[in-house]
């Protein structure tokens, strides 16, 4: 009792110098959207229905079945395909404010070009946002997220720079069809690990080996993608629709090992992965950040080869591309301890970074190899966003948990709630401006090469029963009251 009204008085003073009482400390601030997110080819289904064409997935799935640990697909998968009324009853019970969910592009462009729509593609999202409309839920789009209609692929996939014209042709489709009622778009989830689908023929669809090269191709033809998707809306819809698009991008968070580490998390920040795509579009020089420039043209030199390995933008495309953003989309799931040194074949972008990276055998794991829990990473890495690119909006697209299954789901809610106390310390004391947030995921799904046997759901779904029945976990139990009375209850509050 004492303790409470103490703690009640205890004022925290920010940077700013502004005072946050403890109550305002664990509440979300007016405005803030709070929801659950998915994508398309992790719970629809449908693989082949209705005149839907194939994408990567479904090739990696159907001809190399033993890349997939338990060698399932996403060919039923949730079947939201056929249930996505559920999906969205689910939202509305949790009191969710926004759904983040992903289109599969060859549902809409069979074979990836603009010539041909299949209209029951079209029916199937317009139900769905129309649904979600008539619940008070904004849909909000990723346009990509990993499912590349496979007659792109034929052509060479991401790495041919003809994708960056090709997607904004399917993205206009969205806009002509969708956009009168979608107001939060993401043109991409992840490049970063789409990139390194790139790097091994045993990695995610493609599977393609061409590490330290490949990859790079796919970045710099995703970064030009998302410029011409951005400025086309500006051109031939955003007066008239008046959304918000941004880019879903993940990084963990880098904690130097000592103090002369720095440097080298300095360089994974902004080389490795995320500055990659960040900088292009965020910052206020543009390009890619010189760092990566000049490690990648010298390393490719000592390497022997005539042309840098990584590609160059022309001074036309830096000015095309930078500020090519209305919010970030960020994905916070861990993070990992950079340390000087070199590791990785040559090439590949690992080596490239000069980093040796691992976990901290104490931070407390879940059911996937790479992801241990730290939740303090979540703020520091906010706060290293919002420093390095002049406090833009940024939208929370992605936070989850993963275990193997069951409703008691202990450890699921004390991610969440620390992961978003974390969360709100920076929104209240560090004044990052975080606009929304999207736990990944709403139910349980496929799990990309880990199949079915991770499971990241807040809603536990039988995929033994046809009909796919979703139950509340725990989680979902704690984030529905923290959904409704927009702050984290007292008992989770130390
Ligand atoms: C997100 O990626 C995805 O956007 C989402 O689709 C996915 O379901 C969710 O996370 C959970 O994984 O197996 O050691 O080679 C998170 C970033 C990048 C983390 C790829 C796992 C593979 C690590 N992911 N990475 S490993």
């Amino acid at each position: 009792m004492r303790f409470q009204t103490v703690c009640f008085f205890i004022f925290v003073t920010t940077a700013f110098g502004a005072d946050v009482d403890n109550e305002t400390l664990v509440t979300f601030p007016d405005g803030f959207l709070l929801g659950a997110a998915t994508a398309s080819y992790q719970i629809e289904g449908g693989w082949d229905a209705d005149g839907k064409g194939v994408n990567i997935w479904d090739t990696l799935t159907h001809e190399r079945p033993h890349l997939v640990v338990d060698q399932s697909s996403g060919d039923v998968a949730d079947d939201s395909y056929h249930h996505y009324t559920e999906d969205v009853k689910l939202l509305k019970d949790m009191g969710a404010q926004v759904y983040r969910f992903s289109i599969s592009w060859a549902r809409i462009l069979p074979d990836g070009h603009d010539n041909k729509v299949n209209q029951a593609g079209i029916d199937y999202y317009n139900n769905l946002i129309n649904l979600l409309l008539d619940n008070g839920i904004q849909p909000m789009v990723t346009m990509y997220h990993w499912d590349l209609p496979q007659k792109l692929q034929d052509l060479g996939g991401w790495p041919n720079r003809v994708l960056a014209t090709y997607s904004e042709n399917y993205a206009r489709v969205l806009f002509k069809n969708f956009g009168d009622r979608v107001k939060l778009w993401l043109t991409f989830n992840e490049p970063l690990t789409f990139m390194d689908a790139y790097t091994s023929d045993t990695g995610m669809a493609p599977s393609i080996n061409a590490p330290g090269i490949a990859d790079y191709l796919t970045a710099h033809t995703v970064i030009l993608a998302h410029a011409n998707i951005y400025r086309m809306y500006e051109r031939e819809f955003k007066e008239q629709q008046q959304g918000k698009i941004g880019i879903a991008l993940n990084i963990h968070w880098c904690e130097p090992v000592s103090s002369g580490d720095v440097a080298a998390c300095d360089r994974y920040l902004p080389g490795r992965p995320l500055e990659i795509f960040a900088h292009p579009i965020f910052s206020e020089e543009g390009d890619y950040p010189s760092v990566v420039k000049e490690r990648v043209d010298a390393i490719s030199a000592e390497e022997g080869f005539t042309t840098s390995r990584l590609p160059k933008f022309t001074s036309e495309e830096v000015n095309f591309t930078k500020g090519t953003y209305d919010f970030l989309g960020y994905n916070y799931y861990t993070a990992v301890m950079g340390q000087e040194g070199v590791e990785g074949e040559s090439p590949s972008r690992t080596r490239d970074s000069g980093m040796i990276q691992f976990q901290d055998p104490n931070w407390p794991g879940s059911a996937s190899s790479w992801l241990k829990v730290v939740p303090w990473g979540f703020r520091k890495l906010l706060n290293w966003i919002a420093n390095q690119y002049g406090n833009p909006p940024i939208f929370i697209t992605e936070n989850g948990f993963s275990d193997y299954g069951g409703l008691n789901d202990t450890n699921r809610v004390l991610y969440y709630t620390e992961h978003l106390k974390e969360m709100l310390k920076a929104i209240h004391i560090d004044e990052v401006n975080v606009i929304g947030y999207t736990a990944w995921s709403l139910v349980d799904n496929f799990e990309w090469l880990r199949g079915y046997t991770e499971r990241y759901g807040i809603h536990e779904v039988n995929f033994i029963d046809p009909s796919r029945p979703r139950t509340p976990k725990e989680s979902a139990k704690v984030l529905t009251e923290i959904y409704q009375t927009r702050k984290i209850p007292d008992r989770f509050v130390d």
